[in-house]
């Protein structure tokens, strides 16, 4: 039974303002949502699962170990170090392999489109051939689809490469980050295969120092990002288009009274593009009217969201935490899945309406859900199957609510070549304008928001770290849900350049961009990596990742894909923050990843909770690389005070985005 709630006001612990107000309605009062699980579970998490030394790799335990207590090893013998360091190990596999699967997916997809098969193009010539270059592929006088050809049959072959040369991708980052992974050992080969030695190395009775799992973490990671991520993006960038500056909404008040609504959610953006060329369909158009719909709306859930935001401006309806207030709209045909991310629970809200969840792909059933196979090799066929399932559900649409649209739109399409044009002119775009404005303060460094949003915390912790950040002159980079929830905020576009210190918005008044640049989604996150690279490159901010002004922060972390992205940021020289990492129970080990890795990798975890001191920790470590680049001038950390909190209660989409823990 759903916990009690006392109308919008009253919901302070739910989410934001057109979610509360959606979950006040009589139609919502049967829905469960996490919140209410949450609530109920009413026991604090298990200490020995949060600090990461509870061992289930073999059937001798479960062990739970306490670090410096003898008799508390496990029955092996092995160590809280050896356990925690296994864990976490094992939690950047499955996030690698996350990210991975769906590459491979979409390197398949590009094969097609490369044959002529389906309905998508090459579209990016420019970004073919120089991806092309990386791979030393012959592309004078060659047709475009047969250079795309050859391009996606050696991508593809990179994810089972068995010899141990590195992965191609490698080449894009600064020489001197090249010669130290190759000097540490963690060159990633296959990328197939890091994970599964990942998962050997973890088995009970393999690696047993943390160090040298760690080692296969960071080689694991990296094959994700600058193998299958970076690979997913540039491909998919190729085909579908690279993103370039659109405006769009990112509200639930985007679903349509008098059309079929339908939620993509999930990541392949391969069965959302068929999608949307399948929602103009004629026939499809028909049929809607018969219904009598006036059209299909399409509306984004989590990173499929962002890919076709970025790309199509088709507006997201909601972020990760949003998933099931979504569907107690009653407004919602269809929920289209693919995979990650999807939460069990969307099938037993939607039972509460006439709402169906269409899986489509092998890999992800769900109880209770309809399924239709999504054929890589037919996808146009496919998407319209999944459309007229849903338009036979409109007439069966009982109440509904849908809250008023946001009157606050977001500038997204912030790819690392649109940085580049913008700062730079199209006739000399580089990153030579966003280097000279570091170095001469008026932008002070460069902060990533990325990764998830969370039940468990605040949403406002994105906003509080984006505002006090943008305040202080550094330029936000955001992707994944943390972009979904700074839209939501109202930072992502140009007039949020107001809230940005004289610095920073002076270079985005000149420029008309946002103080705060969304990327794309979580697989994007390889973007950040080209341009941290072309930062290196463009010269003054030293000769690596690790000496740049600049750093991540994943808040609201929640899923596996987070800790691996964690992991390839640090192990490429930029430091993260999350708000915490299941390793404290280890104190070798913990230490090793918040301090010891510096002296390897020139950057380390950080762990902090509170988005106040998440903004402090990301602000001093900017400050300390401008000094040791000698290009700090002493100034004032600009802290988050009363009048920028009145701020936050006057914007009209970012006002009372309370989560649980607020
Ligand atoms: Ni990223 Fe995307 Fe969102 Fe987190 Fe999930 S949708 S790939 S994992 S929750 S940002």
């Amino acid at each position: 039974m759903a916990i009690k709630r006392s109308g919008c006001e009253g919901c302070a612990d739910i989410t934001c303002g057109s979610t509360k107000e959606v979950l006040s309605q009589d139609i919502a009062g049967s829905v469960v949502t996490a919140y209410d699980r949450i609530e109920s579970r009413g026991v604090s998490a298990c200490l020995f699962g949060s600090g990461g030394t509870c061992c289930r790799n073999c059937n001798m335990g479960p062990c739970q170990i306490i670090d410096g207590v003898d008799e508390m090893i496990g029955v092996c013998g092995a160590t809280a170090d050896t356990v925690a360091s296994r864990n976490f190990a094992r939690i950047v596999a499955a996030g690698s392999a996350a990210h991975t699967d769906h590459a491979r997916e979409m390197v398949k997809g590009f094969i097609e489109t490369a044959k002529g098969n389906g309905p998508h193009q090459i579209k990016d010539v420019d970004k073919l051939m120089s991806l092309a270059a990386v791979f030393g592929i012959e592309t004078e006088g060659r047709e475009i689809n047969d250079v795309a050809l050859e391009l996606g049959e050696k991508a593809l072959a990179e994810f089972g490469k068995q010899d141990d040369r590195p992965l191609s991708m490698l080449k894009r980052a600064p020489a001197k980050r090249q010669e130290l992974w190759k000097k540490l050992g963690v060159e990633p080969r296959g990328v197939d295969r890091e994970v599964v030695e990942m998962m050997h190395r973890t088995h009970m009775g393999v690696d047993q120092d943390y160090k040298n799992l760690t080692l296969q973490a960071s080689r694991t990671a990296l094959a994700d990002g600058w193998g299958s991520s970076m690979l997913s993006t540039e491909l998919t960038d190729i085909m579908f288009g690279t993103p370039v500056p659109r405006r769009a909404i990112v509200d639930l008040g985007v679903l349509k009274p008098d059309q079929v609504n339908v939620t993509v959610h999930g990541h392949e953006p391969l069965l959302a593009e068929a999608l949307c060329i399948a929602a103009q369909d004629e026939e499809i158009l028909a049929l809607a009217k018969k219904a009598g719909a006036k059209g299909v709306n399409l509306a984004g859930v989590c990173c499929t969201g962002n890919e076709i935001l970025m790309r199509r401006g088709i507006p997201v309806a909601a972020g990760f935490i949003q998933q099931e207030m979504a569907l107690a709209t009653g407004a919602i045909e269809a929920m289209v899945v693919d995979v990650q991310c999807i939460m069990q629970s969307v099938a037993q809200v939607a039972r509460n309406f006439h709402t169906d969840i269409i899986t489509t792909n092998y890999r992800a059933k769900m109880p209770d859900a309809v399924h239709i196979q999504f054929d890589e090799e037919s996808p146009l066929e496919s998407a319209k199957a999944i459309l007229k399932h849903a338009i036979k559900n409109y007439r069966k649409r009982g109440e509904f609510f849908i809250p008023e649209k946001s009157k606050l739109d977001v500038v997204v399409g912030f790819s690392h070549e649109t940085i580049n044009y913008m700062l730079g002119g199209r006739f000399r775009a580089s990153y030579r304008p966003l280097n000279d404005n570091i170095i001469n303060g008026r932008i002070r460094g460069v902060g990533a928001i990325v990764g998830c949003d969370n039940f468990k915390l605040t949403d406002e912790g994105h906003e509080i770290i984006a505002r006090e950040l943008i305040k202080n002159d550094i330029l936000v980079l955001a992707t994944g849900c943390a972009a979904t929830a700074l839209g939501r905020a109202g930072l992502v576009n140009p007039e949020a350049v107001r809230f940005a210190g004289p610095g920073l918005a002076e270079v985005c008044e000149a420029v008309g961009m946002p103080p705060v640049l969304h990327m794309g989604s979580c697989v994007d996150n390889s973007r950040i990596l080209i341009a941290a690279t072309e930062m290196v490159k463009e010269g003054g901010l030293g000769d690596d990742i690790s000496d740049l002004p600049a750093i991540g922060t994943a808040p609201l972390w929640m899923s596996e894909k987070a800790v691996a992205i964690g992991q390839y940021f640090v192990a490429s020289g930029a430091q993260v923050v999350f708000q915490s990492l299941p390793v404290s129970g280890a104190k070798q080990f913990n230490k090793y990843l918040l301090e010891g890795m510096m002296g390897e990798y020139g950057a380390h975890w950080n762990v902090a909770e509170d988005p106040h001191e998440i903004a402090r920790i990301m602000i001093k470590a900017i400050d300390e690389k401008r000094e040791a680049l000698g290009i700090n001038k002493q100034r004032e950390r600009v802290l988050f005070d009363m009048a920028m909190r009145r701020d936050m209660g006057k914007n009209p989409v970012g006002a009372g985005c309370h989560g649980p823990g607020a």
